[in-house]
């Protein structure tokens, strides 16, 4: 059962890096695709054939396509830490953008790209044997983000219409906006994916900034985010016994955060509750 994730336009595109980084340790896989655990790996852990396909040389190549209409965020990831993991041709990039212009994304600019977009999700899709859907990621107030977003799910919609269509898009917040028609935007990208879209996270821009704003808050999830992962990868090798230390270290991890003066209120604005410290 494999699931192909599409990034489109700056935001989809960044967060596809991180993404891919966090799927990559938490399967033991290296920048350039090897997995030197592999055999230990492939008994126990399946799931990672849902989000990567083996080539013949062993190397796991992410099952996605990212996709801009303009060149300098996908370069990023060209030229990034992790260039080796995908197939030159999984990164898609035009040479203008849509300029925050729905229109420019659905119709013009991204009328003259969809076409290639679409050969390369269905190689994607024929190196499947049950593919179960496919997972978007995009921007509501951007001209890519959304205009080009809604005609690639209106080309999934009619190409692989029993196929599930996930939506993960940033919804825009009038501090973050870089313009006065992402409003417009979200609302025309609505309604053209209300009866495509099976089911649509949406994340507010506005928490995520919060969090990101609070240096405390964000040095310490940099610390657990890479505590969680050192414990994905060190039970993917087999060293149980250490991932569990980890989970102890963890655990003081939280505890310390709890005790730094953090704003328990950013979290029930937030609508997040705090992580619990009792032992269970
Ligand atoms: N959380 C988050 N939001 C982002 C990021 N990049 C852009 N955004 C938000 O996305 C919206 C702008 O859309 P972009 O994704 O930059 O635009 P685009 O899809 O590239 O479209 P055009 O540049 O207009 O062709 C704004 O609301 C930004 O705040 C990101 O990396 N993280
Ligand atoms: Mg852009």
């Amino acid at each position: 059962m494999e699931c192909i994730s599409l990034h489109v336009g700056q935001a989809g595109v960044q967060i596809g890096n991180s993404c891919w980084e966090l799927y990559c340790l938490e399967h033991g896989i290296q920048r350039d695709g090897q997995m030197p655990s592999q055999s230990v790996h492939s008994l126990d852990d399946m799931s990672l054939h849902t989000f990567f396909s083996e080539t013949g040389t062993g190397k796991q190549v992410p099952r996605g396509v990212l996709v801009d209409l303009e060149p300098t965020v996908v370069d990023e990831i060209r030229t990034g830490a992790y260039r080796q993991l995908f197939h030159p041709d999984q990164l898609i990039s035009g040479k203008e953008d849509a300029a925050n212009n729905y229109a420019r994304g659905h119709y013009t600019i991204g009328g003259e790209m969809i076409e290639r977009v679409m050969d390369r999700v269905r190689i994607q899709t024929e190196q499947c044997t049950a593919l179960q859907g496919f997972l978007i990621f995009h921007s509501f107030g951007g001209g890519t983000g959304s205009g080009f977003t809604s005609l690639l799910m209106e080309n999934l919609a009619t190409d692989y219409s029993k196929k599930a269509r996930i939506q993960f898009a940033i919804y825009p917040s009038p501090q973050l906006s870089t313009a006065v028609i992402e409003p417009y935007n979200s609302i025309l990208i609505s309604h053209t994916t209300m009866d495509i879209a099976d089911c649509t996270f949406m994340m507010d821009n506005e928490a995520v900034c919060m969090l990101t704003n609070n240096t405390a808050i964000v040095e310490a999830w940099a610390r657990l985010n890479r505590k969680f992962d050192l414990m994905f990868s060190k039970r993917a090798f087999g060293e149980f016994t250490e991932a569990r230390e980890n989970i102890a270290t963890l655990e003081k991890d939280y505890e310390e955060v709890a005790s730094e003066t953090l704003d328990v209120g950013c979290f029930a604005e937030l609508g997040l509750v705090r992580p619990s410290l009792s032992r269970a």
